[in-house]
């Protein structure tokens, strides 16, 4: 029992030590172009800076980790392309908020980005992060120890998660089976598309710029599919049975547009075995990898059994 409390104690320390590496690298490379006219920068900073987990980073950085690239030199490597997943996760919670997608009024506990800067200026902060997390991933004066082929190879893997085939194809069907009826696989499609891409391409990018072999790399991978997956129930969860106080934004919102999720489909009991299935697959997708994989078995823990 108090191992385990040490063990809890050790894992939150290091979620809170990464968020603090990458709300510092966030702020660095955001305030090296403060553009004019600085509302947009307002903008981006609001919802940047609005109290995000850093899920996507700190699982972009554990990869690296976890293959052995701990140093500092290898943080300065890595961290324009998790703050880059950074932008385009925070790009697309502003535009999936907007009243043409899912109109919510809250996120991360404050009023929506529309709700402060209006619908205009909110989807001009959308655009400018992604173009933004395109712009940090391709300067040359970052990442100045990763061969360019490696560079775009990451480069090009975030972009077709956050393209058609991934992020963007997944929202397309998410918003057109509203109110339908849906099979658990289209369930499984738009959801590996909408949320586990770019979770998926967090963990790919992490292992590719710290040289992942392809056995590595087929590990990282299976793990990123799994847990891609299970954060997505639990999100559908905690739409159901969350603390609206902890989330920081409305519960109950999927039932009441019609949505088609996990727990409307298998109900929360099976969906919670289901998220605690392929959490643990994920976890015994890492077998081979030593401690320093650690980080990324409590991550997939703390993906299950998040409360926000
Ligand atoms: C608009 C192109 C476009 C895509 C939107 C990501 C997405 C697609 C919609 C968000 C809706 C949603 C609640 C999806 C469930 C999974 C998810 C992305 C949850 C939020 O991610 P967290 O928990 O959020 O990592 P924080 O606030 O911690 O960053």
């Amino acid at each position: 029992m108090v191992k385990k409390l040490n063990e809890n104690n050790l894992f939150l320390s290091y979620l809170l030590e990464k968020k603090v590496v990458v709300d510092q690298a966030l702020t660095r490379y955001l305030e090296d172009n403060i553009p004019d006219p600085p509302l947009i920068f307002e903008a981006v900073r609001y919802s940047l800076f609005a109290g995000g987990k850093r899920i996507r980073p700190i699982l972009c950085i554990a990869a690296s980790e976890a293959l052995g690239r701990g140093g500092a030199d290898d943080y300065e490597d890595i961290l324009p392309v998790a703050c880059a997943l950074e932008m385009i996760h925070t790009y697309s919670l502003i535009h999936d908020d907007l009243p043409a997608m899912d109109n919510d009024d809250y996120r991360r506990g404050i009023p929506t980005s529309h709700k402060v800067f209006g619908e205009d200026i909110a989807i001009l902060a959308g655009d400018a992060l992604l173009t933004q997390a395109f712009c940090l991933m391709s300067r040359a004066d970052l990442m100045t120890r990763i061969d360019p082929a490696t560079r775009l190879k990451a480069i090009s893997i975030i972009a077709e998660a956050a393209g058609m085939t991934g992020l963007i194809g997944g929202q397309v069907m998410d918003l057109k089976a509203e109110g339908k009826q849906a099979e658990l696989d289209t369930l499984y499609q738009m959801h590996n598309r909408k949320t586990g891409a770019l979770i998926l391409a967090s963990l790919q990018a992490g292992g590719l710029l710290a040289g992942a072999d392809p056995m590595a790399m087929e590990a990282l991978m299976t793990y990123g599919q799994n847990i891609g997956l299970s954060f997505q129930i639990a999100d559908d969860l905690l739409n159901v049975e969350g603390d609206m106080a902890v989330l920081g934004k409305n519960t109950g919102s999927d039932a009441s547009r019609g949505k088609v999720t996990f727990p409307a489909l298998l109900g929360c009991d099976e969906s919670r075995k289901l998220a605690r299935r392929l959490k643990d697959e994920a976890v015994a997708a890492l077998s081979n990898l030593d401690h320093r994989a650690e980080p990324l078995r409590k991550l997939a823990e703390f993906i299950v059994n998040r409360r926000s």
